[in-house]
């Protein structure tokens, strides 16, 4: 393809295709240029932060070539783009990952020099993360944006610019306190905001018939209010590629500053109320990960966020004079859960009220352009929305929804004549009890493909969660296992090993981590396997370091990292962890821990700030950590430690420095995990059930090298079906019953018995996540851990086996699936001047 013109301000240093701007001197310059003018510094005073700040839009400076180029591009030679819908982007620290895509992690080092910084990790340091989502599906989309530029492929990615990202977590006396995150506190340099592209959407109201130019009947939506949304952009860079994608935040801000009727008659306040109502859209993420609250603010926010990005799609096929008929051609869009489901009945409306389209025209475009993903099974987490709650804030999509779901569920009647059941059971409107919406019917509806995350949950998706839709259209359900990307989770976080790697099998792994399957041939090269022992110690010891430093606790290196970092859930069960580690400090204390691995054993994770359990299970961690970590009998033994403040950054300290990776949830409740994978191609061990990717990562690893325990998904269904008794399970298990009596008691309280006992009555009465059942068999697979940590060459084996083997964990696969069967999408050439070395 022909090179573009970008008309770009050219400062000679871009023009020199041996720098690209991309060496020491110019970053160095850049930097000092920014201290000066963007940010009003001089350099003998300049902060860390104001170092941070500077090296940030030094890089930010070298993001812009490859940025608009990909935009002019597509301008210029419009191809398909995939519109990545999700209310979470988790997006982590952006500095360093700038850095790696752009091949210059050394130059920012050596020029940092310049200013008397030792080491880039200081700067790094500085950094605040952007906590714009809660957990894994947020995380997910992350990953998926960094892969999407890596492939090449064009994308934008549409979501929320929340003022106050998930809470910060303080620990006080054991218990979650949450704190406010205040990430752009400092500034961020990362986003750019582009008021001139606003985007108007209405709320509440009412809708009118009216009769059009044309003789025919049509409804139309009369708002009561309105907000704007305004983008902010956020570059994503792929790996050594020109291809810069984009992260399109919308921030919501008021229509007007008055309503200038109400203000003339005097009412002041009421002039102001519509100014502060919507500028409160975006102001919070909501923390609960998979519980649908069927809040009124947060439907507000999805349609915020949905309606934009579905304005601002029609609207680049407008500036190009692409016609709207072409939509699916330009655009796929995926929904990330059905967080951004309204957008079936969104660009419905857009299409017919706003381009007066007809309906069949409408719903072809809307239903070839709209793939879903599917997320998770619990009945919690399914979003429903109080058909009261929608029709007073989304009226015009209540109508949209009814003649969808009248004209799905003639399809059914004509399918299945006479059932009545299938039709109240598929129905978009849920009649049984109070009425509501169920989005993730619209959704399934609505889309021309749905998927699920991991292999098992996909089948479980056609045979538990939508078997009447699989079987009406089989064609539409598919699986795409999902991924994480290596640049950030083994490359960035991870330098220690890379340098190995890259050493042993080369590069190339990080764009293709297939090649990490080389590994295999030095698996029984025992001082490679040292080597490789090594590299996993001193990692180890700066996470030790960083420990000590933020909880006081100090933890031998040497001894085994056994780690659980997730969500603080019951389904993931963090209190079958703690239960079995009170039965190795009672081993240590009766004198029968015999060949038991001496262990620190990490937890960290955040709770929803309503879910009482989940923030029990904290206080349940710090009250066993107090009490072991004091007993002088536990000392080279045993050590636990409750990491406060689990987000992104922290994950990257913890996935490399772990032996044994914690996942432990109840089979068919975890959708997928991806921790699980980070964790496994750093080199730690799983230990884990038969649930979400698990199922496969014990396939590709080998079953020797994975620590299976526990009940299947088809055992635990038989388990309920007979009447699942927890008390059978305690009496047959004496040690649980000491371990249990011993909380109750209040040991690990300070003598105080109430303390935990919501949490035993829960356990020793419904017990509905299988902790009892399971737990026997998750205390044998704990001692085969041990017993395979006492030959450490042949544990060093089978870590090198796990890095070896999950390439297929990569997002750029995953990508790559949904590219290939759903989306139908192919990369962008992009030609500039400047290539990256
Ligand atoms: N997940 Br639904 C979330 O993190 N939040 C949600 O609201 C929903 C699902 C997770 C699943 O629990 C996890 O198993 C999966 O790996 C992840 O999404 C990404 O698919």
């Amino acid at each position: 393809s022909q090179p573009l013109d970008l008309r770009l301000p050219t400062p000679g240093c871009y023009n020199d295709p041996e720098r690209a701007g991309l060496d020491a001197k110019s970053v160095f310059d850049g930097m000092t240029e920014h201290l000066f003018f963007t940010l009003g510094k001089l350099a003998p005073t300049a902060s860390r932060h104001d170092l941070y700040m500077a090296l940030s839009y030094a890089v930010r400076d070298r993001l812009m070539m490859r940025y608009l180029a990909t935009t002019e591009a597509m301008r210029a030679h419009p191809q398909k783009s995939v519109a990545y819908l999700s209310a979470e982007f988790l997006i982590g620290p952006q500095l360093n990952n700038n850095l790696l895509n752009l091949g210059i992690q050394q130059e920012a080092e050596a020029a940092l020099r310049n200013f008397g910084i030792e080491s880039l990790q200081q700067i790094l340091d500085v950094e605040e993360e952007p906590g714009l989502g809660n957990g894994g599906l947020g995380r997910l989309a992350a990953c998926y944006m960094e892969s999407l530029a890596s492939l090449k492929i064009p994308a934008t990615g549409y979501g929320i610019r929340y003022e106050f990202g998930i809470f910060d977590q303080l620990i006080r006396d054991g218990w979650q306190v949450e704190i406010t995150d205040k990430w752009l506190k400092g500034g961020w340099p990362w986003e750019l905001p582009q008021p001139d592209e606003a985007c108007f959407v209405g709320f509440g109201g009412r809708t009118e018939s009216y009769i059009d130019d044309k003789g025919s009947y049509r409804s139309r939506w009369i708002p009561a209010e309105h907000a704007i949304g305004i983008p902010h952009d956020v570059p994503v860079l792929g790996y050594r590629v020109n291809i810069c994608d984009r992260l399109r935040l919308w921030r919501a801000d008021a229509t007007e500053s008055f309503d200038f009727y109400a203000f003339n008659i005097g009412d002041y306040y009421g002039a102001v109320e519509e100014k502060v109502g919507s500028e409160t859209l975006s102001k919070v993420l909501y923390p609960n990960d998979g519980t649908d609250e069927g809040r009124r603010l947060r439907l507000k926010q999805q349609h915020f966020f949905v309606s934009c990005s579905l304005q601002d799609m029609l609207r680049s096929l407008d500036n190009r004079g692409l016609p709207v008929e072409d939509f699916p051609k330009y655009w796929t869009v995926q929904l990330n859960d059905t967080h951004p489901a309204i957008a079936v009945a969104e660009l419905m409306r857009l299409l017919i009220d706003d381009r007066h389209m007809d309906w069949d025209k409408a719903w072809d475009i809307t239903s070839r352009s709209v793939a879903y993903t599917n997320h998770t099974l619990l009945p919690e987490a399914l979003e429903k929305w109080d058909l009261n709650l929608f029709s007073s804030l989304l009226p015009r999509h209540l109508e949209l929804i009814y003649e969808i779901n009248r004209r799905f569920l003639q399809q059914l009647r004509l399918r299945y004549p006479g059932n009545d059941a299938i039709q109240r059971k598929l129905s978009i409107i849920d009649e049984d009890g109070s009425k509501a919406v169920r989005m993730a019917h619209l959704a399934t509806i609505g889309a021309h493909h749905v998927n699920g995350v991991a292999a098992l949950h996909s089948d479980l998706v056609k045979t538990d969660l939508l078997p009447e839709f699989a079987e009406l259209w089989p064609e539409k359900f598919t699986n795409v296992t999902n991924g994480v990307t290596p640049r950030r989770w083994v490359a960035l976080a991870n330098p220690e090993l890379s340098t190995l790697l890259n050493e042993h099998i080369g590069e190339d792994w990080i764009s293709n981590m297939e090649n990490l399957r080389k590994l295999e041939e030095r698996q029984n090269d025992q001082g490679f396997l040292e080597h490789w022992g090594n590299t996993k110690l001193s990692v180890k010891r700066k996470l030790a370091s960083y420990i000590h430093r933020n909880t006081g606790v100090l933890v031998d290196p040497s001894t085994l990292f056994d780690v659980q970092v997730k969500r603080i859930h019951e389904y993931k069960r963090q209190h079958l962890n703690v239960l079995q580690v009170i039965t190795q400090y009672l081993r240590i204390k009766n004198g029968q821990a015999d060949g038991m691995a001496p262990r620190t054993v990490i937890f960290g994770g955040k709770a929803a700030p309503g879910y009482y359990m989940a923030k029990l299970i904290i206080r349940f961690i710090n009250g066993i950590a107090e009490t072991v970590n004091a007993d002088p009998d536990m000392d080279g033994r045993l050590r636990v430690v409750f990491l406060p403040d689990y987000n992104v950054k922290l994950g990257e300290q913890v996935y490399p420095a772990s032996d044994l990776s914690e996942q432990i949830s109840t089979a068919g409740k975890e959708a997928s995990g991806t921790g699980n994978m980070k964790f496994a191609m750093n080199g730690a061990l799983t230990i884990g059930t038969l649930d979400g990717a698990n199922v496969e990562i014990r396939e590709l690893v080998g079953a020797e090298n994975f620590f299976l325990f526990g009940k299947t998904v088809e055992e635990i269904n038989d388990l309920k079906r007979s009447g699942y008794n927890p008390g059978a399970f305690i009496n047959a298990m004496p040690e649980l019953q000491e371990a249990l009596r011993l909380i109750e008691m209040g040991h690990f309280s300070n003598g105080d018995s109430e303390l935990f006992r919501p949490l035993l009555d829960n356990l020793t009465g419904h017990d509905p996540f299988f902790v009892m059942a399971d737990f026997a068999d998750y205390l044998r697979a704990q001692e085969a851990v041990s017993l395979a940590w006492t030959d450490r060459m042949h544990w060093n084996r089978m870590s090198l086996l796990n890095t070896a083997r999950t390439g297929f964990f990569s997002s750029d696969r995953s990508i790559g699936e949904y590219c290939e069967n759903i989306w139908n999408v192919g990369p962008l050439n992009v030609d500039i001047t400047c290539d990256v070395r």
